[in-house]
């Protein structure tokens, strides 16, 4: 059999060599139909079918009217001169302003394959040509990733271990959850899903009796096929309810002080500003419901069952991915030691059951194939959403991880596999950011928003045009992804696009070592194989492998608890956080010195929030979720994207009490705005998002209209504030944007998102 792997799963190639099918690979549950509408022609109409400059910057030179980026037209031009181009560029930058003044951070998912993974690519590359700056941690879990090394473990260490569906199923009594378990996004997993079990454990768990309580905004993001307790909960206040139900299990004397003081550090430090010592304010249930809209009486009858219950305590992603994002994570974790069940059997914390399919997979954890990227001469980096900061502010000050650093000044951005026009918050203010740069280059597959807004657009290939491996990452199948169709002529694999500049600079042999893209596909099989052969795995022969197709480590699935070793020996099995336990108050973190992130977690009241002064004048609190429908910005011209959509829009989800009292009905247009932005959409009427909340999620294709800046197509990053969590992570904090909406009485301009640009066709 054939396979072409991608981010939404494994699907099998059917079909003639003329005209090839994808179907669900055969052994997935629960198979995403995302993938499937890959070959769209919708899609293949926006391909970018050959490299192309921007008309001021071919005629202007480097730093050519930056500010016509995304308004000019472009020239086509042949791969010799796209690469004599981009070579003299590299190296007239880094002769002037050295590799410092190079932005390689690219951040963005790619495509799923490893060795065709374009982030790889682009950083091995600008590492035999010196370094670049780069960015660390990810606009997914910025607060998470920083604080968690800390506190607990490595969060990508305990993404590993997460409690597997089945033990949930066999012990969770009480499964409480900030933010659902979104089966929605489990139709994804960074490098590849396999097979999806979410909504298959899920299940289980419910006919197993699992009783699931869920804080959340809105309710469509928990299904389990039976009775779901919805708590309408204000966005990013749901740390305020965790301290309550913590100071109600120690009212009641129920707080386990033996796993307290065995696994944990701090306790005593965060007692007294938990009971109002150290502030005045005792953290009680009355106190959480003034700020978060929960019933006082739930929250006290919630600590008791929650003490009487073997517990798990889930928290989605999304809730980090704001102001104090820090926050929701520590307190799940210390809520969890309050309770005394973490390492047992379905109880304990989870971090984002639902956020990805692998958490809570019970698949063996194995590392798979990876470029290596070569070593990056460059220190400087930014924390990964701080791209816009950077740009508009070369040599300022920020904080990040307890260290004191600045700005590097950037003069040349390439990006290759990300969508910035896509990710970033506020774009507003990131296309005044990115006019700075002398050059930007983009390799793109598409004229996404961000293609349009470069000056040098390099055409890549898709997935479905090579052949790559792929490991679904941490879901034990290893799979031979396969060439699907011919590329388009005119495209090339980020790889050979790198090879061709490195040749020009004379550093083809530290880049490609020697190797064809079919030899490097061997060698990292070769060497995947050696070190899973060491663990015990056997594994075939290259040429066997790739005639078979997959390698398909499902029966060794193992039945997961998490940090269990470590609560049976916590002295043998220590954390590798500074005190060797879970970290209640962090000495290091304090000793950090911040305003915004103290040595244990807190209430901070945000600066846009519902429970805040500013809701006066922008009455509704913005929740951009992940779409159900593409992977980001990925596919949204596919018709299987363009079907959730309304009159070509992105709808905005909103309870009937705030449509009626706006004279909204479903299906009229609307302006969503606020002091940075304003976007059109449609509005859908749906009891499923509380009062005082929409819900607008992300993807769509950013298209502000060129004469007014307003954006057409429904983009929650035309009004979201590109503020970082906090001064520890320095993340995301999409999710802390307040707005408010009216009905669009003027005909609604109409929205243009899929086009391409002009092309220049004059003189050459
Ligand atoms: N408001 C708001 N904004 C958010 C979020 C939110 O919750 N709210 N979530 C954030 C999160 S968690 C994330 S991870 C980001 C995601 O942001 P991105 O990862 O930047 O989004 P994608 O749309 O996946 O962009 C990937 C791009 O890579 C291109 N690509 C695919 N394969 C290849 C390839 O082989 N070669 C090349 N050269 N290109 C390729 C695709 O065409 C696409 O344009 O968005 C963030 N933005
Ligand atoms: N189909 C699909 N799946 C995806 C992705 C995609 O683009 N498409 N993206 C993938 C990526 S990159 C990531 S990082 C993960 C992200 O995974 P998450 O961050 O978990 O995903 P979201 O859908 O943004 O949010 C999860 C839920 O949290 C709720 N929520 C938001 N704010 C709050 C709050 O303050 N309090 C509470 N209690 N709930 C809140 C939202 O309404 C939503 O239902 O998803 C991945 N899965
Ligand atoms: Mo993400």
């Amino acid at each position: 059999m054939r396979y072409s792997a991608a981010h939404w799963g494994i699907y099998e190639i059917h079909g003639s060599d003329n005209a090839p099918k994808l179907r669900p690979f055969r052994k997935d549950p629960d198979a995403s139909p995302i993938g499937l509408h890959q070959m769209a022609p919708e899609l293949a109409a926006l391909r970018v079918r050959r490299p192309a400059i921007r008309r001021s910057w071919l005629e202007g030179g480097p730093g050519g009217r930056g500010d016509l980026r995304g308004r000019d037209s472009f020239v086509e031009v042949s791969w010799d001169e796209a690469v004599g181009h981009v070579a003299a560029e590299l190296t007239r930058v880094r002769a002037t302003h050295g590799n410092r003044a190079i932005f390689g951070g690219s951040y963005g998912w790619a495509s799923a394959g490893r060795f065709h993974h374009a982030q790889s690519q682009l950083k091995r590359f600008l590492n035999c040509v010196g370094g670049f700056v780069a960015h660390k941690t990810s606009y997914s879990l910025g607060a998470g990733h920083t604080l968690l090394p800390h506190v607990v473990a490595p969060l990508t260490d305990l993404f590993k271990q997460h409690t597997s569906w089945d033990v949930l199923a066999d012990h969770c009594t009480l499964f409480v959850s900030f933010g659902g378990v979104p089966a929605k996004n489990t139709q994804v997993a960074s490098g590849g899903a396999a097979r999806h079990r979410c909504r298959e454990g899920l299940r289980n768990m419910a006919a197993s009796g699992t009783r699931f309580v869920n804080f959340s905004p809105v309710a469509d993001n928990l299904d389990t096929g039976g009775p779901v307790e919805w708590i309408p909960i204000r966005p990013g206040t749901d740390t305020a309810v965790m301290l309550a139900l913590a100071h109600e299990i120690v009212a009641a004397g129920a707080e386990d002080r033996e796993f307290l003081s065995r696994c944990c550090t701090g306790w005593d430090r965060f007692l007294p500003y938990l009971q109002g010592a150290t502030d005045g304010c005792a953290k009680t249930a009355d106190w959480a419901a003034e700020i978060s809209g929960v019933p006082a009486a739930r929250i006290r009858t919630l600590a008791q069952e929650m003490t009487a219950h073997r517990t798990m305590i889930n928290c989605a992603w999304a809730l980090q991915r704001a102001e104090h994002g820090e926050q929701p994570f520590w307190m799940t974790i210390v809520l969890a030691a309050i309770l005394g069940q973490i390492g047992l059997p379905g109880g304990g914390f989870g971090l984002g059951y639902g956020a990805e399919n692998s958490i809570g997979s019970p698949h063996v954890a194995l590392s798979g194939p990876t470029l290596s990227q070569g070593v990056n001469p460059v220190a400087d980096f930014i924390p990964v959403a701080r791209i816009a900061d950077m740009l508009l502010n070369p040599g300022a000050a920020f904080t990040y991880d307890g260290a004191r650093l600045t700005y590097p000044d950037i003069r040349l951005v390439w990006w290759a596999g990300g969508n910035p026009f896509h990710h970033h918050q506020d774009l507003g203010r990131l296309e005044r950011a990115w006019q700075k740069p002398e050059t930007i280059i983009v390799n793109e597959p598409f004229w996404t928003p961000t293609a349009r807004r470069a000056d040098i657009v390099l055409p890549a290939t898709t997935p479905l045009e090579r052949e790559d491996l792929s490991y679904a990452t941490l879901e034990g199948v290893l799979v031979a992804s396969r060439q699907v169709q011919p590329p388009l002529a005119g495209a090339l694999d980020d790889h050979e696009i790198f090879r061709r500049v490195a040749r020009v600079m004379g550093v083809e042999d530290a880049f490609a070592e020697g190797r064809s893209s079919a030899e490097w596909l061997r060698h990292l099989y070769d060497e995947t194989r050696r070190r899973w052969q060491a663990q015990g795995i056997a594994m075939p022969e290259y040429d066997a492998f790739l005639q078979e197709g997959i390698l398909d480590l499902s029966d060794r699935d193992e039945r997961r608890v998490m940090l269990q070793a470590f609560r049976a020996d916590p002295e043998g099995a220590p954390l590798p956080t500074p005190s060797g336990r879970i970290e209640i108050f962090s000495d290091r973190i304090d000793g950090f010195g911040l305003a915004d992130c103290k040595g244990h977690p807190a209430w901070f009241a945000p600066d846009e929030a519902l429970s805040g002064p500013r809701a006066q004048e922008f009455p509704l609190h913005l929740i951009s979720d992940q779409p159900v429908r593409r992977l980001h910005s990925q596919l949204d011209a596919s018709p299987h994207s363009v079907a959730g959509k309304i009159a070509g829009r992105e709808p905005v989800s909103m309870h009937p009490q705030d449509a009626s009292a706006r004279g909204l009905q479903h299906g009229d247009a609307v302006e969503i705005w606020n002091g940075r932005g304003l976007c059109v959409s449609i509005v859908r009427v749906t009891p499923e998002v509380m009062p005082g909340v929409v819900k607008l999620s992300t993807g769509a294709w950013y298209d502000p209209d060129p004469a007014t800046g307003h954006e057409r197509h429904g983009n929650p990053n035309a009004l979201t504030a590109d503020r970082g969590a906090s001064g520890l992570s320095q993340g995301c904090g999409a999710q802390s944007c307040l707005v408010d909406v009216r009905k669009l009485d003027a005909e609604a301009a109409g929205a243009d998102p899929f086009r391409l640009p002009e092309f220049d066709l004059t003189d050459r």
